[in-house]
């Protein structure tokens, strides 16, 4: 069961699905640094509008990207659209609370391995920026958007004095990020952040930075929503016989306890357990496909073996997609008899034979 933590700018309420906390907003789930500070009973202030300030907020607990995340919040890049800079990030890194440069580094600069969504007000020709305002998704400290995973999106001038709605939404299922503002989609990404930016680690801090340089504005955050599952609430992922590591590896197994009646595909309530835990280990690496291979012994006739063997690659197919997992990222596939791993001539051999096997494959791109 996950934990959700939903923060909430009301009352305390018990949603009715269980395991779902919700709380009022609390700033001292925050860290503050540099010249952040707290104006109200959910806003931040940044950076004053004043030359070479920084400042950011990082949250206390580390989340689980193979979990969703949303945010829902306003921005404010202050009043002055000619002369304010720089902007800020939204950054998404391994290791708590480090910033990085200021100025046009917006202190995201120099966080590696990371991911930014950055909100930016002033040019830099040498990064690549355009003339207008723009958001972006960057990656790795690296503010030249030769390098960014999402190039510039120009958005109007948000340096309007007012303050910007703006929602953040990361669902690892469709392994989509998507973020509006002003209640407009303006940039979405789709690809596999965990393994990708993050090199299979799922567990990560956030923060929010911003900064000023030569030219300055006031910037600030006030949260309205933030829904997000802490990293310690995921479970650990192993299944018996501490298979989840070979199978990560690319390796061929079975898997203990995956037992079907006599002559049938209907799985024996034993299997469920392990089933279990294999969909939540392809819910936390959710850029790999499964194949599943179903084989028999040779008893009976070959074309029967074979229809069986495909009928219960795809029950546990079925299964695994009942449990949230996507149908195209599971290949079932029978074998019949074709493959044999020991004798038919036993009873013990021919127990190993009848058996579902599983490998995890990376999709071609
Ligand atoms: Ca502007
Ligand atoms: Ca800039």
């Amino acid at each position: 069961m996950r934990s959700f933590y939903i923060l909430l700018p009301l009352f305390s309420l018990i949603l009715p699905n269980p395991g779902l906390y919700c709380q009022q907003p609390d700033i001292s789930d925050f860290r503050l640094g540099g010249e952040a500070v707290v104006t109200g009973d959910n806003c931040i202030q940044l950076t004053p509008d004043r030359e070479w300030a920084s400042g950011s907020i990082w949250y206390k607990e580390a989340i689980g990207l193979n979990a969703p995340f949303e945010m829902e919040l306003k921005v404010m890049l202050g009043c002055k659209d000619g002369s304010g800079a720089d902007g800020i990030v939204f950054v998404f890194h391994p290791y708590a609370q480090r910033t990085g440069y200021q100025g046009e580094g917006m202190g995201f600069a120099g966080l590696e391995p990371s991911l930014g969504i950055e909100i930016d007000t002033w040019l830099n020709e040498h990064l690549g920026d355009p003339l207008a305002d723009h958001i972006a998704l960057l990656r790795d400290g690296q503010v030249d958007h030769r390098f960014s995973l999402k190039k510039p999106v120009a958005i109007p001038n948000i340096e309007d004095c007012r303050q910007h709605p703006m929602k953040v939404s990361w669902s690892p299922d469709e392994q989509r990020l998507r973020i509006l503002l002003d209640g407009k989609t303006v940039l979405t990404y789709e690809g596999d952040i965990v393994d990708r930016v993050f090199k299979g680690n799922s567990k990560v801090y956030w923060g929010v930075t911003a900064a000023t340089g030569a030219f300055s504005n006031r910037q600030a955050i006030c949260f309205d929503k933030l829904e997000f599952t802490k990293a310690e609430d995921i479970p650990p992922l192993e299944l018996s016989g501490k298979k989840a590591g070979l199978l990560l590896k690319g390796e061929i197994i079975t898997l203990d306890n995956l037992q079907f009646e006599s002559g049938s595909a209907t799985l024996l309530p034993l299997s469920k357990a392990e089933l279990d835990r294999l969909a939540l280990l392809m819910k936390h690496h959710p850029g790999l496909n499964l194949d599943i291979f179903g084989h028999t012994d040779n008893v009976g006739s070959a074309g029967a073996n074979q229809a069986l063997s495909q009928r219960r690659s795809e029950a546990v197919a079925r299964y695994l997609m009942d449990k949230g997992i996507p149908r195209h990222r599971l290949r079932p596939k029978g074998f019949g008899e074709l493959y044999p791993i020991a004798s038919n001539d036993t009873p013990a051999g021919r127990l190993k034979n009848r058996r579902v096997a599983f490998r995890l494959s990376r999709p071609v791109p």
